[in-house]
């Protein structure tokens, strides 16, 4: 489910994979993370789904495995933000980098997953975008036109341009506070959003994270924690 079209919020939340380390899902960067386990011009780029999509695939299904896995849940985190937005209805726009779907089981509805989503498919041929919720490979056929070897998972790979963006700027635009939570900052144009708010000097911006992430003195201020324990802590 993605955010309503209407007037910007004034609260903008940025996540990363940080905010969902706490519910058991792996990060990218951090020791042991994604990409120390595969490489990611092999599994998160065009190119790499062009010389083998068979590969590709089996990264995601995997991934959209562990995310049904009845043990990974929403942690506080998730569920503080959830609140927030009950709390402060039409004034919260959370934008996550994450394809998992954490966030909108917490029950947060105004979401956009700027990266894609992992419980969803795309259809190169049609352009149809399906709730996949099971495994997929190069010779399943498109539900919607029927061509074979034409579905990719719908994530955004590097070098592809991530969605909803001009939402997202328009909301960055009018926002009175920024919070950039569990993400280390690495991946653009997520990680310019807080040097875009610096310069437009209109908002408020933190940094909560589990250690000071390489842009920290970015930020307006931090709060250093597990995201289970410090998201709570400011939203409540
Ligand atoms: C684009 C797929 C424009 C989904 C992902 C030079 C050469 C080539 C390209 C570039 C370049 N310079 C810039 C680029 C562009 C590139 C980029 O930024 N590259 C970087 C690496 C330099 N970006 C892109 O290509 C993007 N598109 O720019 O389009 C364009 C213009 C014209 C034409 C075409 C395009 C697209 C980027 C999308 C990449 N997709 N993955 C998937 O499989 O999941 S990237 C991947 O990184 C994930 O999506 C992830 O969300 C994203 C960000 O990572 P983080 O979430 O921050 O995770 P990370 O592991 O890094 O950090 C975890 C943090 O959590 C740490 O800080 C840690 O301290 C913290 N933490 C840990 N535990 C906890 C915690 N915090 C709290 N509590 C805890 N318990």
């Amino acid at each position: 489910m993605s955010a309503p079209a209407s007037s910007p919020p004034p609260i903008v939340i940025l996540t990363g994979a940080g905010i969902s380390r706490d519910s058991g899902l792996d990060t990218f960067r951090c020791a042991g993370g994604i990409w120390s386990q595969v490489r990611l011009e092999d599994v998160a780029t065009p190119d790499g789904f062009r010389r083998d999509p068979a590969r590709v695939h089996a990264f995601y299904n995997a991934r959209r495995a562990q995310l049904a896995d009845p043990a990974i849940q929403p942690n506080a985190a998730h569920h503080a933000l959830a609140r927030l937005e009950q709390d402060y209805p039409g004034e919260v726009l959370l934008v996550t980098q994450n394809i998992d779907d954490l966030h909108q089981r917490a029950g947060s509805r105004c979401v956009l997953p700027m990266h894609g989503e992992l419980r969803k498919i795309r259809c190169d041929a049609c352009a149809t975008v399906l709730p996949w919720d099971h495994d997929c490979s190069p010779a399943v056929a498109c539900p919607a036109c029927g061509i074979a070897g034409a579905l990719r998972p719908h994530v955004v790979w590097f070098g592809e341009m991530p969605l909803e963006m001009d939402r997202i700027y328009a909301a960055l635009d009018d926002c009175g506070l920024f919070l950039s939570i569990g993400t280390s900052g690495t991946v653009y144009p997520a990680a310019g959003f807080v040097s875009h708010l610096s310069d437009l000097g209109m908002a408020h911006t933190l940094e909560l994270n589990l250690a000071p992430s390489e842009g920290a003195s970015l930020f307006d201020d931090g709060l250093y924690g597990p995201a289970s324990e410090v998201v709570p802590a400011v939203v409540d």
